[in-house]
């Protein structure tokens, strides 16, 4: 039902990744390009990356680089609740960050990396949408590693659901939560945490007494401070248009990427790897401490 790589199946130091990113949240081929780069980076910090999709319906848990490139914007999105209709159906889909978890959990991995966090869509209830992101993470045993929340979301919002339902937010060397783009302005993490060691330390401690998820937000190297107008016109033009459900934050990222003349392509871009980085650091020292 799931395969997993020879190379996942034998590493001590595991990162699961998305594909979800890779097919939707950036222009054809350039996804790809992210995704092998968070798996470089995953490596450098000694760690084997796991990149999850569902091809021609088997679930697969490292993807080779060929299986990779086959996830464009052709594939379906695939949330927790989509992953045995794509299985039965033959498709394609490419995970989201609660459908990772979904996949990591059966599989065995604690670690995720990706960009930043689904969460209560602005305006909420206006429409009721708030990502499945939250409630598979505060089921799962595992840490995902983002910067923060996408802020074209209800950053404060999220950071009270995931209050709610008891799902730990560390701040990697700051004390609020990053804002995907920008690193400032967010709402206050539960625990602020300095180095790697100590996020696994506290994932052990609060997997042992039996909780679920952590979210640690790294904020970017190089925030981008001054996406918010940007943000604002393209939730304005989906509304416009029409869009809502699971098509709002690929079209929202892509309104982003074109209209700020690559700059959040290439922010983004960064911040993923970066994340990817640190979630390979942190199973390393899960791994060290087993
Ligand atoms: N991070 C990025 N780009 C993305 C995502 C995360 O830098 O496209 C994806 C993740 O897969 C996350 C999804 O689970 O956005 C959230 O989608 P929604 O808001 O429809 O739940
Ligand atoms: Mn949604």
């Amino acid at each position: 039902m799931i395969r997993i790589s020879d190379e996942v199946r034998e590493a001590a130091a595991v990162v699961a990744l998305e594909t979800t990113l890779v097919a939707h949240g950036f222009p054809p081929g350039e996804g790809v390009e992210v995704g092998l780069e968070s798996e470089r980076k995953v490596r450098e910090a000694g760690a084997v990356p796991a990149t999850v999709g569902v091809l021609d319906g088997e679930i697969v848990v490292g993807l080779t680089e060929d299986e990779l490139s086959r996830f464009g914007a052709d594939a379906r999105k695939v949330g927790p609740r989509d992953l045995a209709a794509a299985m039965e159906q033959g498709a394609t889909g490419a995970t989201t960050v609660g459908g990772t978890l979904a996949v990591a959990r059966a599989a065995g991995i604690a670690v995720m990396a990706t960009g930043g966090l689904g969460g209560v869509h602005r305006g909420f209830p206006e429409p009721p949408d708030v990502s499945a992101d939250l409630q598979q993470l505060a089921h799962t045993q595992a840490l995902v590693v983002s910067a923060g929340v996408k802020s074209l979301l209800d950053v404060d919002a999220t950071a009270e659901v995931l209050e709610t339902l008891g799902v730990p937010v560390l701040g990697y060397r700051i004390d609020t939560l990053p804002l995907f783009y920008a690193a400032e302005g967010g709402p206050p993490v539960s625990a602020r945490v300095e180095s790697a060691d100590e996020v696994a330390r506290i994932a052990s401690s609060h997997w042992e007494i039996g909780g679920g998820g952590l979210l640690l937000g790294r904020p970017p190297d190089e925030p981008l401070e001054d996406v918010d107008p940007l943000i604002d016109e393209a939730l304005a033009s989906a509304h416009a248009e029409g869009i809502f459900g699971q098509a709002v934050t690929p079209f929202v990222l892509a309104y982003l990427h074109r209209e700020s003349g690559g700059r959040t392509q290439k922010a983004n871009k960064d911040l993923v790897a970066q994340n990817a980085q640190l979630a390979g650091e942190i199973a390393t020292s899960l791994f060290a401490r087993s």
